[in-house]
């Protein structure tokens, strides 16, 4: 047992330390190479003025997402207090037959049917709402962003034609 562990350490002492120095000078050289190689790559990547408007480009778009975020909370709060107009439909009339509001509101219609099937629309500012039937409340929100005199009509079958139209004036 004694003579095989000394005959191990000998193996060991001897025979790898030629190999061991050649292996470290070789490791030394490798070690150089590749951080050589890693500086020069990183030089090459070092930002140059033609990559640095990239970075500040993505910080104009940050700055852009922020500014978007407020933009979008100021139209929430807007939209949260519209003024509310309510409209009664019926064969063929709207009460009110004119309202007024000023240039910027939300304006948040409140509109019931008394009879039959009506709807609202005003073809100037995109305002579309639903057909509802007799007895039905539907709520059409647009924003009154143009001034002018605008035409609401009821687009059921001859409706508008039968008189059911009334007048949206905005003011600045
Ligand atoms: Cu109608």
């Amino acid at each position: 047992m004694e003579e095989q562990k000394t005959s191990i350490e000998e193996i060991q002492h001897s025979v790898p330390k030629k190999s061991t120095n050649f292996l470290l000078v070789g490791g030394v050289i490798l070690a150089l190479v590749v951080l050589g190689g890693g500086i020069l790559l990183r030089a090459g990547n070092r930002p140059t003025p033609s990559t640095l408007p990239a970075q500040t480009e993505s910080q104009e778009v940050v700055d852009e997402l922020s500014d978007f975020s407020v933009a979008e909370n100021t139209t929430e709060s807007e939209v949260a207090e519209p003024i509310v107009i309510d409209v009664e439909a019926g064969s063929f009339y709207y009460n009110p037959e004119e309202i007024r509001v000023k240039i910027g509101d939300t304006i948040r219609i409140v509109l019931t049917a008394n009879d039959m099937m009506h709807d609202f629309n005003i073809d100037e500012l995109g305002v579309d709402g639903p057909v509802i039937k007799a007895g039905e409340t539907t709520t059409i929100d647009f924003v009154a962003d143009q001034v002018g005199e605008f035409e609401y009509y009821c687009s059921v079958v001859q409706h508008r034609a039968n008189g059911q139209v009334g007048m949206l004036i905005v003011e600045e």
